[in-house]
């Protein structure tokens, strides 16, 4: 039977995107979808399952000869605020259940997600670097900040080739995020063509570093198919295209829709977001494998304006 690629969380944002592109890359027989949610149409073959049992993964990946896992089960920044307990649990067993099978070497390649939210108030807000002081202040950034010190430790110890990005905020228009404090930069989009109006969580000058979908597909998908050489970073990568704030992405699509109106409204997502850095130094990643971001704010929001309103049709 040949070699599988498994994604976990593949109901999620990045998820279902991902699959589709894994399976135009690999053909939709090598790529086996998995979400703890009922199946979602996928291209590939679907299983149901908890990234919290462990016999669960292993048995899938047994079944399918599995060898490269893309781990994406996570709450997300504002969600695990609610239920920290459950954030920490998810985000830690989920990820040392798979790492466990790297060291026994199950499956010989990984990729699992870090984030921006690794850093906290006292790191350097702009162009904040590789190596910097990292005080997380919320459970999913300190799950994530102790993920990546897992990541290398395995590495280290035992030689597992774990690939792993800080994602900034994602924006797309074919899954919904869920649960996360860049989220309002994906809403704005639907509202802005629904409503003509949109009321966001952040307030009109907090500047994050963001993404556009089609971007961070190319990253994790160009980290897992670099030479193992080339990946000198094994706790996780600093990655950056974009930062932008929700006025400026209000500018942006006022530009296309001119009676398009924002107003504000600050909940307790402003205080996560102000923990966090307003632009991110890449450099490393760019250096090592390659990267190169291709949006920017003004092509993604054309973009996304684009497939939204054929969407709509
Ligand atoms: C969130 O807002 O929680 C995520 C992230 C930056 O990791 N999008």
């Amino acid at each position: 039977m040949k070699e599988k690629i498994l994604v976990i969380g593949a109901g999620g944002q990045i998820g279902k995107e991902l699959v589709e592109e894994l399976c135009q890359i690999y053909g939709n027989e090598n790529i086996v979808a998995s979400d703890i949610k009922a199946e979602s149409a996928t291209p590939c073959v679907f299983e149901k399952l908890d990234v919290m049992d462990a016999q669960g993964i292993a048995a899938t990946i047994k079944k399918h000869n599995v060898k490269e896992v893309y781990l994406l089960a996570a709450l997300l920044s504002a969600t695990a605020e609610k239920f920290p307990e459950k954030g920490w649990k998810l985000n830690m067993d989920g990820l040392l259940n798979v790492l466990e099978l790297m060291r026994e070497k199950v499956i010989s390649k990984l990729f699992w997600p870090s984030s921006i939210a690794v850093f906290g108030p006292n790191t350097p807000k702009v162009n904040t670097p590789q190596y910097t002081v990292m005080e997380p202040s919320t459970v999913y950034g300190i799950s994530k900040q102790a993920g990546e010190r897992w990541c290398e430790y395995y590495f280290r110890r035992y030689g597992a080739d774990v690939r792993s990005l800080r994602y900034p905020g994602l924006i797309s228009y074919k899954s919904p995020p869920g649960g996360g404090t860049t989220d309002y930069a994906v809403d704005i989009y639907y509202e802005a063509l629904a409503k003509a109006r949109y009321e966001c969580f952040l307030s009109k000058d907090t500047v994050l570093p963001m993404m556009y979908m089609p971007d961070a597909l190319r990253a994790t998908i160009g980290i897992m198919q670099a030479d193992a050489d080339k990946i000198k970073i094994r706790s996780s990568y600093n990655l950056a295209a974009i930062s932008f704030s929700p006025e400026e992405i209000a500018a942006e699509i006022k530009s296309h829709i001119p009676s398009f109106e924002i107003t504000y409204k600050p909940d307790s997502r402003q205080a996560i977001a102000d923990s966090w850095p307003q632009s991110i130094d890449d450099s490393e990643a760019r250096k090592d494998w390659g990267w190169k971001h291709n949006y920017t704010l003004s092509t993604m929001t054309t973009d996304m304006l684009k497939h939204l309103s054929e969407a709509k049709k």
